[in-house]
């Protein structure tokens, strides 16, 4: 039994907290889906499918389709497809990170090189209450206050939303070139059924 005398070891209690705290508090979560090569809509509705059927995650909305020039890179890609989906989820960040690795495995990604054409990108924007600067895991997304390809999508989703330590979104998005972002009215994804 632990006393005021006698505390239980503070990284142990910690730990304890952190997995009691998830498992009891779903927290928001924003994350960014790409793909520039093969069936771009349907690779993207997959991502979307994929996640859905995570335990310890439900989308809550998605927002439209963007069809975006490429932004660094070897030159000669194709146009991207880009939308954002906005989740609740008891996952905490490193699952949620390995959840959308695998979403990306799942839809046979590879990769050769940096920022190169792929078949599926899943990356985390946002999740709520953390902020890091680990290199496996940055949160925010450490590029998404100053890409068109992204805040588009995220306002599209998340009128009101924020990145933390830089603002809002729609005032981020008014800042930057978007004229390489267009939304694409004829396509939409939709939530798992
Ligand atoms: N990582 C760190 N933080 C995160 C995070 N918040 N979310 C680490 C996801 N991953 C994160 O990612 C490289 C490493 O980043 C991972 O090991 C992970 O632990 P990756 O997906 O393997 O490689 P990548 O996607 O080529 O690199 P990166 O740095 O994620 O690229 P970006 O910044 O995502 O850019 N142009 C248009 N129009 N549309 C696009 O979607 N995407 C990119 C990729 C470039 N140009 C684009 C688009
Ligand atoms: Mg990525």
């Amino acid at each position: 039994m632990s006393t005021p005398n006698s505390p239980m070891p503070f990284d142990v209690a910690d730990a304890l907290d952190e997995v009691e705290r998830t498992l009891h508090d779903p927290r928001t979560a924003v994350v960014a889906l790409g793909s520039n090569l093969g069936n771009r809509l349907e690779l993207l509705q997959g991502a979307v499918d994929a996640l859905g059927e995570t335990p310890g995650l439900r989308i809550k909305a998605v927002s439209g389709v963007f069809e975006t020039d490429p932004v660094g890179g070897p030159n000669g890609q194709g146009s991207y497809f880009n939308a954002v989906v906005l989740l609740r989820t008891t996952l905490p960040p490193s699952s949620l990170l390995e959840r959308g690795n695998a979403v990306e495995d799942a839809f046979n990604r590879t990769r050769e090189v940096r920022w190169g054409p792929r078949t599926l990108d899943v990356d985390i924007l946002f999740y709520e209450g953390v902020v890091s600067d680990d290199p496996r895991l940055t949160l925010p997304h450490p590029r998404a206050h100053e890409r068109a390809f992204v805040l588009a999508p995220w306002l599209d989703v998340d009128p009101s939303a924020q990145v933390p330590g830089h603002g809002a979104v729609a005032e981020l998005l008014a800042g930057v070139d978007a004229s390489g972002v267009h939304r694409r009215p004829d396509l939409e994804l939709h939530l798992p059924q």
